[in-house]
């Protein structure tokens, strides 16, 4: 029996197309697949009253292969309550979980889906029920929640020894956006699936689902599946020696090229003088598809900090300031700022407008 467990889908969010693309292709891949049973633990939609257009998109999309079981653990984004989007008839191969921690047996199956879904905003630690359930001969159990494994959240904390005593071959979890291994507690396999399509910055690398296959001896194997449009990359480039803006852009076309359809942070390295980041990012956005520029560059520890000159006289105090205001933990900006406007300034680059 083949399944696979997604999460924080985030449809109907705003600029949320490559969220629905990533949806589509992971129903399509169910469809090719044969997956009989999808688990979604949690922030299908981005909202609990998404607009109406997004809705219908995704509830027909689930009819159009009714042999697929669509289990839902509604999430923090989009809690299980009264007139949300749950609260209507759903397809009938659709079921989203209720507040309590509860299970629907799938006799064909063979296995039980135990899960509980946010039912607000925010949601109690996670506890198993005192009465403990038995397993069930020829049954698998597998289990679907949104929250974090850890032991205070206010978005479902999610003990670790409540993990190693549910009893389940696989606990499918959502919330944390970046998909964990497949970790173990107990006899107890788990996982964050990640968000299925990322688009910000702090979502990096590639978006999937996990794909679980599960034979008659309860024995699991698990793989990732990429199903994401695009990606967040990140790359770093050194451009020490670099003292024009053209510098730049021939060392990022030699070194990194056109990432498109893709989304860059471009973590520049190295000692120089970046003088306007703003132009920069401008040249380069061409060849993303958005484009986030870290600047961790130093200015050039000049070979003259040593010289007995006005220029190695200027380096060494303003190195002194610096190193000062870095020891009492304040921010050190304007200082390297002015080191760079004078080391520029040393060497004709800059004239009095500077700063204008
Ligand atoms: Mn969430």
């Amino acid at each position: 029996m083949k399944f696979l467990h997604c999460a924080d889908l985030h449809l109907g969010c705003p600029k949320g197309k490559e969220r629905m693309n990533a949806f589509r292709r992971m129903m399509k891949f169910c469809e090719d697949q044969e997956i009989a049973l999808l688990l979604i633990a949690g922030d299908l939609f981005d909202s609990p009253d998404p607009d109406e257009n997004t809705i219908q998109q995704v509830f027909s999309v689930f009819s159009e292969n009714p042999r697929l079981c669509v289990l839902i653990a509604a999430g923090n984004h989009d809690p299980f309550m009264k007139d949300s989007v749950y609260d209507r008839a759903l397809p009938d191969n659709v079921y989203v979980f209720p507040g309590t921690w509860s299970c629907v047996e799938i006799a064909e199956l063979h296995v039980r889906v135990w899960g509980q879904s946010f039912t607000a905003q925010t949601a109690e630690p996670f506890a198993l029920p005192t009465k403990k359930v038995k397993p069930k001969e020829g049954f698998a159990d597998l289990g679907l929640l949104h929250g974090e494994v850890t032991n205070t959240s206010q978005y479902r904390a999610i003990p670790k020894e409540m993990i190693r005593q549910s009893g389940l071959v696989y606990l499918a979890l959502g919330h944390i956006h970046e998909r964990s291994d497949i970790l173990r507690a107990g006899t107890t396999l788990y996982a964050q699936a990640g968000c299925l399509q990322g688009m910000g910055f702090d979502e990096i690398g590639e978006k999937g689902a996990y794909l679980g296959e599960l034979d008659g001896n309860r024995n699991l194997a698990m793989s990732f599946v990429m199903l994401s449009d695009s990606q967040t990359v990140e790359r770093t480039l050194n451009i020490t020696g670099c003292k024009h803006l053209t510098d730049i852009y021939r060392k990022y076309e030699q070194q990194i090229g056109d990432v498109r359809p893709n989304r860059l942070k471009l973590t520049l390295m190295g000692e120089t003088l970046l003088q306007n980041p703003d132009a920069l990012e401008m040249l380069l956005s061409k060849y993303t598809g958005g484009f986030l520029l870290e600047d961790e560059t130093t200015p050039p520890r000049a070979l003259s900090a040593g010289e007995d000159t006005l220029k190695g006289a200027f380096i060494r105090q303003m190195e002194e300031m610096i190193a000062d205001k870095e020891r009492q933990g304040l921010s050190a900006k304007v200082e390297k700022a002015a080191l760079q406007y004078g080391l520029m300034a040393f060497s004709g680059e800059v004239n009095t407008d500077a700063d204008s």
